[in-house]
């Protein structure tokens, strides 16, 4: 979002993305600016897409374009698991994600996020997430997710990274560390789905992870899909797991009524443009 100055987490926060471009939205109202004790939250009213919130001035969740991000981010994990019972999101204080979870026939879903604010004016602005948490198998937790890890005793059949840039508090949920503690939590068929960044912009970064998660895990792949309001408009997603191939699973669990998921995207979805394969073909 356009202010007059920026603090200095906000221009880290703009660097990380880029300096050369970005996008604009012509605001129709502003309905909600606080600071947090972890970040500047902001909800804007747009007439084409709706209301959209920016974390640190960085584009989050828009109602118009959110189902490409959110169910890319959450359906090809849960498709694949043959019985996601136990389902825990890192991040998505917007409730986006803990919505597409709730589809499927899940057991309990976990909501993890660290900012407590966001919740609160997420719940206000984003129907969805008021409505999700009234589901009895929805659990929330206001935690550090790097913390809530490393004491939880539950173990998951599948766990959904919908964390914010690595800028912030969420620099740690894209460390090495983080995805070796996710692990342990992670029951032996478990899938962990997370977001990656831009496919154009962080391919550096995805280069480097891809390296350690191919060594730590049996199938890490990266698939992609388009968020139109995301940095360069193509976002990533890892696919992680020990036992299951997002390729190999012949019969997915579908659940009716998404925008943009379904079988044949699944499949399109993983394969690799070839700049990409390249830059991230690493070794085992
Ligand atoms: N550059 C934006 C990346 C944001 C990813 N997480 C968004 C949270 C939406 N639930």
């Amino acid at each position: 979002m356009k202010t007059q100055a920026l603090d200095s987490k906000q221009k880290e926060a703009r660097e990380y993305q880029t300096e050369w471009s970005g996008i604009f939205f012509k605001v129709r109202k502003v309905l909600y600016q606080k600071r947090s004790a972890f970040q500047k939250i902001e909800i804007i009213e747009n007439d084409f897409f709706g209301r959209v919130l920016f974390l640190d001035g960085l584009v989050q969740t828009t109602e118009k374009d959110e189902f490409f991000y959110h169910e890319m981010l959450v359906h090809p994990a849960l498709a694949c698991h043959p019985h996601p019972d136990n389902v825990l999101i890192i991040g998505g204080g917007d409730g986006g994600a803990l919505r597409e979870v709730l589809k499927h026939p899940v057991k309990k879903a976990w909501l993890v996020e660290i900012d407590e604010q966001v919740i609160k004016a997420c719940e206000k602005y984003f129907p969805w997430l008021d409505k999700s948490l009234s589901d009895p198998r929805a659990e929330l937790a206001i935690a550090d997710g790097f913390e809530f890890i490393q004491r939880t005793t539950e173990k998951f059949d599948v766990v959904i990274v919908d964390s914010s840039d690595p800028v912030g508090p969420s620099a740690i949920l894209h460390a090495k560390d983080f995805y070796q503690k996710l692990k342990k939590i992670l029951k032996p068929d478990g899938i962990i789905a997370a977001q990656a960044g831009s496919q154009l912009l962080h391919l550096k970064e995805q280069a480097q992870k891809a390296r350690y998660l191919k060594k730590m895990f049996h199938c890490a792949r990266f698939y992609f899909g388009p968020v139109p309001t995301y940095p360069v408009g193509t976002w990533c997603y890892h696919f992680l797991s020990d036992k299951i191939d997002p390729l190999r699973v012949k019969k997915l669990r579908l659940v009716p009524g998404l925008k943009y998921y379904n079988q044949g995207i699944h499949y399109a979805s993983f394969i690799e443009p070839a700049f990409f394969e390249q830059a991230t073909k690493g070794s085992r």
